[in-house]
């Protein structure tokens, strides 16, 4: 049987990432493509020189040309351009938008049966858009955010509880950004929701808090640091997970930004929410029951996403 194929579309930082990654494990055949000459060319050497020392069979090629992406079976998205200083969130919807109608007719012409991986921001409506442009099915176009949200929500509470991240468990709905909800009470150690912790004296409600706000400013926090960039091994690490999932058919309960249409009340919105990823892609998107107060965050967080595809659909006419 041929070698899956994986394509990534952006050889930046977290595109490299991913096909580095993407090749240790052994998941396909990776093509890089990216309009910048040389970039994707040069990674796809780079590791592909890795393998004799790493021990994988996996070939890798660096492309400008969308032929070059043919059948494949999963395409990850990270094309696009950064925040840059003085420019509004406009600006930067207006250049990605171009971007994504640029990757989604090249996806529609040679790779229209791929279970497609949005990492572009604003991820949400880039997501949308991206679907709208490659006119695919939408069980088989997602975004990538809650399983990197969840996963740093997860990793700031074992380093609180001093647990395994293993054995924590962690809910995030809603968009990526400052509006995500992350479900203390869906959240688990080894099982125990968070709220029962903090009656074991396991933490505080203070604490707590304070790990629900470093969760929603992670991606900022790796800025501060970097400064010239952000996070990308812990974005390529999620998705890779969900690409697995989908490879592998494991129908793994991931939250994902997916087409909500009929669940939680939304008709047709891409925004995060928990989902089972296998063969079948997207293949059902789970509607938990939300209190009060997390309604109120969720409501919060579908009008930003509203509001980027409203201001989407004003940029390009053609959405
Ligand atoms: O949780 C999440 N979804 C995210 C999202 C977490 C972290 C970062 N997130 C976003 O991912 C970030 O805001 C960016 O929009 C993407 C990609 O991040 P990365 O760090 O990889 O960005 P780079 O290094 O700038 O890479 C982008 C590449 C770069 O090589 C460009 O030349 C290329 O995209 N690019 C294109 N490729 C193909 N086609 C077109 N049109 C194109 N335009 C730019």
């Amino acid at each position: 049987m041929a070698r899956p194929k994986i394509a990534l579309i952006g050889a930046g930082m977290i595109g490299g990432t991913l096909a580095h990654m993407a090749a240790m494990k052994e998941l396909g055949d990776i093509v890089l493509f990216d309009i910048a000459e040389g970039i994707p060319e040069g990674k796809a050497l780079d590791i592909a020189e890795s393998g004799p020392s790493e021990g994988f069979d996996a070939s890798l090629k660096g492309t400008q040309d969308y032929a070059d992406i043919a059948g494949a079976d999963v395409c990850i998205v990270t094309a696009g351009v950064p925040r840059k200083p003085g420019m509004s969130r406009d600006d930067l919807l207006g250049i990605n938008l171009k971007v994504m109608k640029a990757v989604g007719e090249g996806i529609k012409a040679h790779a229209p049966n791929a279970f497609v991986i949005c990492i572009t921001n604003p991820l949400d409506a880039m997501v949308w858009a991206l679907r709208e442009f490659s006119g695919l099915p939408h069980n088989m176009v997602c975004g990538m955010a809650g399983v990197l949200d969840s996963a740093r929500f997860r990793h700031f509470l074992a380093e609180e509880f001093g647990v395994s991240m293993r054995d924590v468990t962690a809910f995030v709905l809603g968009g990526h950004g400052d509006t995500m909800v992350p479900l203390a009470r869906y959240s688990t150690v080894g099982g125990i929701p968070l709220p029962d912790l903090v009656g074991m004296g396991w933490t505080s409600q203070e604490k707590l808090d304070a790990i629900v706000q470093r969760t929603r400013d992670g991606g900022a926090e790796i800025v501060g640091l970097l400064k010239t960039g952000s996070a990308y091994y812990a974005p390529a690490t999620s998705a890779i997970e969900m690409a697995v999932a989908y490879l592998k058919d494991q129908k793994r309960v991931l939250p994902c930004a997916a087409h909500v249409d009929g669940a939680y009340g939304l008709d047709g919105l891409y925004v995060g929410v928990p989902t089972v990823i296998g063969a079948g892609g997207v293949e059902r998107v789970i509607d938990i029951k939300l209190d009060k107060d997390e309604q109120a965050m969720f409501d919060k967080s579908v009008s930003a996403v509203k509001g980027l595809v409203k201001a989407c659909k004003e940029i390009d006419g053609a959405l």
